[in-house]
């Protein structure tokens, strides 16, 4: 194993089971918080960072962008992945390289070894935005994991459980804390509490999240 990431296995982040499937890896993108923060700052140069509107015709209060071949988008019409930006036209920017190996390399860590995602959203969350308990469920094959990079102030994850009703825990994910979600937990309903105002060093007032997944 001679990659970039390779010898993130020889310093095995510190792992955690939040549930069924769900592992955290506390710290495990800091080695490469300065190539990721510059490769999202290229992404959102050219296809900039937008508050979506819901199909039931609310603004979400966090601004998203994606790249790779596909990106999450929603609007009056719905919820779905499209290989083109609708702002631009033009399809997302290529997924970075680094991106591509942080997540590959956290779910290799996760126990998914063949994941190699197509599509990454990238959530940007301004002090008072929040995202409401979901599920993702617009990918095709509920078999991947999706793998998420938390970046820049902290937040107060939610998660519960298949059901809307089932009861939650809550977790604050860090600057550099990555989860892998696969197996029951894929399913699982979860949010982000609103966030509290904060400055970050590395991110302003800001927190940013990475959701890598296979969409297509
Ligand atoms: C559990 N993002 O983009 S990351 C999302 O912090 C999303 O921006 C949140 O939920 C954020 O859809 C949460 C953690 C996460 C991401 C995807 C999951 C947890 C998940 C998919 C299934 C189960
Ligand atoms: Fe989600």
């Amino acid at each position: 194993m001679d990659d970039l990431f390779g010898d993130m296995t020889a310093t095995l982040p510190k792992r955690q089971e939040l549930a069924a499937g769900a592992i955290l890896l506390r710290g495990c993108a800091l080695p490469h918080e300065g190539v990721v923060l510059a490769a999202l700052q290229d992404i959102a140069a050219s296809a900039p960072f937008r508050r979506m509107n819901t199909p039931g015709g609310f603004q979400m209060s966090v601004a998203m962008t994606n790249c790779g071949d596909a990106g999450w988008v929603t609007d009056r019409s719905g919820y779905r992945y499209d290989a083109n930006d609708p702002v631009s036209g033009k399809p997302w920017p290529a997924m970075p390289d680094v991106f591509r190996e942080l997540a590959m390399s956290a779910a290799r860590e996760g126990g998914y070894p063949d994941f190699v995602p197509d599509a990454c959203l990238i959530n940007r969350y301004e002090p008072g935005a929040r995202m409401s308990l979901h599920q993702d469920k617009d990918e095709r094959n509920f078999t991947n994991p999706i793998v998420s990079v938390s970046l820049g102030l902290p937040a107060t994850f939610q998660f519960g459980g298949a059901r809307r009703n089932d009861p939650v825990e809550k977790i604050v994910l860090h600057h550099g804390d990555v989860v892998v979600w696969g197996g029951p937990s894929r399913l699982y309903y979860h949010g982000i509490l609103t966030l509290k105002d904060g400055e970050h060093a590395q991110t302003g007032r800001a927190r940013f999240n990475l959701t890598f997944r296979k969409a297509l």
